[in-house]
């Protein structure tokens, strides 16, 4: 096997977003197109040769192909050992799980996360560092640069590796260990939660639940976690069979796009417990009987009964949520007396918190929760994490959620997304509200008075990097918020985030219905942004 380097030329916008470069499977598909960003990483991840790399993705469309050229571009590169799931599968949570146990240099994840797949949809590539996390902004502004001046790439010229046969195989000087993707995940689940008291729930006879995994990467995940180790009744998993377009649906756990499984709970036979993830598995969807719980109260529910389940016993050290995320964690992280912290939108911003022992959980409202146990939000994990409270606490999931609200108050919270607008639009929009921000501060809006507005910058308190323009807040006296962020993970023109949340210490007025409760908000929130004018949407297209 001969080592080829090829000529190529820099691809213009290979500039990776939220999480990672994700466009059409069309774009990844041109000649070179893979190859210049994977050459990037190669180039610039000095660790990586004579190392160890992890490999996987969340099985989609190209998931195959793009695996194949990423080993031979490896072993090409002098990558002395690659870890790469059966089937080129791993989730999200799995490869960050396996570069720490393993102590590997880092690992590239392919994935477009809750967008569509298939051969029109889309596809997505991100690289992982030793600690297990998406790369903080300084290493991926340097893949970047590379990208834009590269001028060749390097690939072995070899056969197709055989994916789904697990055992070890030699590319070039190269050793390609194809291994069981469930496997050191579901040990690592089983080390942190108590999985006799969730076997006894299940066994109880009182217990119903469903596990939906819109045909994605978390179905076998799922199934040996919850059918064969907490011996569910098989059936529990629904969707299960991943699939390459995730059976044409829209991989994202919301009230939006799992309809299905919402529809379960409902009603006076409804499931006491629904739940879902996403395309990769990071994302986790918690539903109670007739009850849906905001990823924001998720995050403030699971930080005050940590010390109720085996792995966060001793306590928490501190909490992180995104910018836009509400504040219900805040009032936890008070009550404990730990530290929170305030960080841009995107997992890799957690990272240093979780490594310097700062922090012990995180969360943000985009259906994302997590810990230290990895350096990646974590679907599966969120579900076993709640299914044990639900074991030990013997409540409903609406009765832990209202208890909470009783003793720190409601952050009622709702999120706006209008999708596929305009970009010269969204991005007027956003240059009228910065333009706006240093008047508001004292102004009445409705009924609400400005207490600050500014566009968040963050400082990272471990490394001191700084990062500017992460969205517009604008914070009321009486603790509600307005957030407007344009999203970086979208593939086709620009998506519109519109967060809003209020604070309500009255138990009596807990029950309201959140968008009910909201419009006084939502109405300042358009005026405010001329969000009619200048999307051209009157409406939002999904509310979560
Ligand atoms: C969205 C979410 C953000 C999340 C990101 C990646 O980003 O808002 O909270 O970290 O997706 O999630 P954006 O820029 O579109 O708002 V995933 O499940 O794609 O890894
Ligand atoms: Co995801």
């Amino acid at each position: 096997m001969e080592t080829q380097i090829i000529t190529t030329t820099p691809f213009d916008g290979q500039k990776p977003g939220t999480s990672g470069l994700r466009k059409k499977v069309k774009v990844f598909q041109q000649p070179h197109y893979l190859e210049n960003f994977v050459q990037a990483i190669f180039d610039t991840q000095a660790a990586l040769k004579g190392g160890i790399l992890v490999v996987g993705g969340d099985g989609r469309y190209f998931n195959r192909e793009a695996i194949q050229i990423i080993l031979r571009m490896a072993a090409a590169n002098g990558v002395r050992k690659i870890l790469v799931g059966r089937g080129g599968i791993f989730s999200t949570p799995a490869v960050s799980c396996v570069i720490r146990k393993y102590k590997t240099q880092g690992g590239i994840v392919l994935s477009a996360s809750h967008n569509p797949g298939g051969p029109d949809e889309d596809f997505g590539i991100k690289f992982n560092a030793a600690n297990g996390g998406p790369a903080p902004e300084s290493v991926t502004d340097a893949i970047y640069a590379r990208t834009c001046t590269i001028d060749r790439y390097l690939t072995l010229d070899a056969p197709v590796i055989d994916l789904d046969k697990l055992g070890t195989l030699q590319l070039g000087e190269t050793a390609v260990e194809v291994m069981d993707p469930v496997k050191d995940y579901a040990d690592l689940m089983e080390s942190l939660f108590d999985f006799n008291a969730i076997h006894q729930l299940f066994n109880s006879g009182h217990f119903s639940m469903r596990f939906d995994a819109m045909h994605a990467v978390t179905g076998p995940y799922a199934v040996e976690i919850l059918e064969n180790r907490l011996g569910a009744m098989p059936g529990t998993v629904m969707n299960g069979e991943a699939k390459e377009d995730f059976g044409g649906g829209h991989p994202d756990p919301n009230l939006a796009h799992a309809k299905e499984l919402v529809a379960l709970t409902q009603g006076v036979n409804g499931l006491d417990f629904g739940a879902a993830s996403d395309g990769d598995g990071d994302r986790n969807m918690i539903l109670g009987k007739n009850f849906f719980v905001t990823p924001s109260d998720s995050l403030a529910v699971l930080a005050a009964n940590a010390h109720q389940t085996p792995g966060y016993a001793s306590g928490i050290r501190g909490i992180a949520r995104s910018m836009p995320t509400s504040q219900a964690a805040n009032r936890v992280a008070d009550f404990l007396g730990v530290e929170c912290f305030e960080t841009p939108t995107g997992w890799k911003f957690f990272g240093n918190l979780l490594d310097a022992g700062r922090i012990t959980l995180c969360g943000e409202e985009s259906f994302g929760t997590g810990s230290d146990h990895v350096r990646e939000k974590d679907g599966l994990w969120a579900v076993l994490f709640w299914l044990n409270l639900l074991a030990v606490r013997q409540q409903s999931v609406a009765e832990i959620v209202t208890d909470h609200w009783r003793r720190f108050g409601r952050n009622f919270y709702t999120r706006h997304d209008y999708e596929g607008v305009d970009l010269a639009g969204a991005e007027g929009l956003m240059d009228h509200l910065r333009i706006l921000l240093s008047e508001l501060p004292g102004k009445t809006l409705g009924d609400q008075i400005v207490s600050y507005a500014d566009d968040f910058a963050y400082t990272d308190p471990i490394d001191g990097s700084r990062s500017e323009r992460q969205g517009i807040r604008i914070g009321f006296e009486s603790g509600a918020r307005i957030v407007y962020r344009l999203s970086g993970t979208g593939t086709a023109g620009a998506t519109l985030r519109v967060y809003l949340e209020y604070f309500e210490p009255d138990p009596a007025r807990h029950q309201q219905d959140t968008q009910a409760a909201m419009q006084p908000l939502v109405l300042i929130a358009r005026e405010l942004a001329q969000i009619e004018t200048r999307t051209q949407r009157s409406e939002p297209d999904v509310i979560t």
